[in-house]
Formats: C-alpha cells, structure tokens, sequence
C-alpha cells in the first residue's frame, strides 16, 4: 500500500492507452486465473470484487456488514460482469467491465485530485505509475 494523489484525468488517460490498459488487464486476469482454464470462475473473482469493494468505500457508499447482505453484494458484482450469463467471466468481459468501472470513477472523481491508499499492481496504481513515467518522456 502507498498513498497516491490521482484524479479523473489520470484514469481516464490510462483507459484511453489502449496498449497500457489491456496490458494491466492481462496481467491482473492472469493474476487471478488460478487455475489456469483461461476463464474466471466465481471463486477466483471474489478477491477481485472484494477489492472493488474497498474502493467504493472511498466513495462514501455505505458498507454492509451483514456476511449475507455482503454476499448478495458480490453475487451482483459477479453478474455484472458475467454478461453471457454461462457462469465464468472471460477476457473480454473482464476488460470491458473493468473500463466501464475505471471510467465510472473517473467520472465520479473529476477533476479534483484525491489522495488514495493504492496497492502494488493494482489498476489505480498501474494508472498513477503510467502517469508519473509519461511526464519525463
Ligand atoms: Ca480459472
Ligand atoms: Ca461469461
């Protein structure tokens, strides 16, 4: 974890590099295909949609306690990128769906920058590094 200051701007960027964001992607599926089949079963998104939870905590939305409440919560998550419904997520419902979020909060930040506690290798924090690289080219 480290303390990173970002904004719309720097995700909106990092989305629209076609090459930098499918390559973050890939890394992360990869990451988080433990099994290898080439496809995301429930189980191995769950650590992915828990992380997406802790993120939209800094959004000020309200976080459920209840494991039941919290379940349901991730079940939809899971639907929401399992867009053919056939019970696994691949490649590009996994992209698609991460740049619909990226872009989400992109919007909900603006333009104003926020200071953010980002993990290493994560997608916010692949964004802020790509950022910080393209400044001294
Ligand atoms: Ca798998
Ligand atoms: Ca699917």
């Amino acid at each position: 974890m480290s303390v990173q200051v970002l904004d719309g701007a720097t995700i909106l960027s990092f989305v629209e590099d076609d090459e930098a964001f499918t390559g973050s992607i890939q890394e992360r599926f990869v990451l988080l295909d433990t099994d290898h089949n080439g496809v995301l079963s429930y189980a191995e998104m769950l650590k992915e949609l828990q992380s997406l939870r802790v993120l939209e905590t800094h959004f000020g939305i309200d976080v459920e306690t209840d494991p039941d409440e919290l379940t349901h919560v991730y079940d939809n998550l899971f639907l929401l990128f399992d867009h053919d419904s056939n019970g696994t997520v691949d490649m590009d419902e996994f992209k698609a769906e991460m740049k619909q979020m990226m872009l989400a909060m992109a919007d909900g930040l603006g333009f104003l920058p926020v200071q953010m506690a980002l993990k290493e290798n994560s997608l916010l924090m692949n964004a802020v590094q790509r950022e910080s690289t393209s400044l001294f080219k």
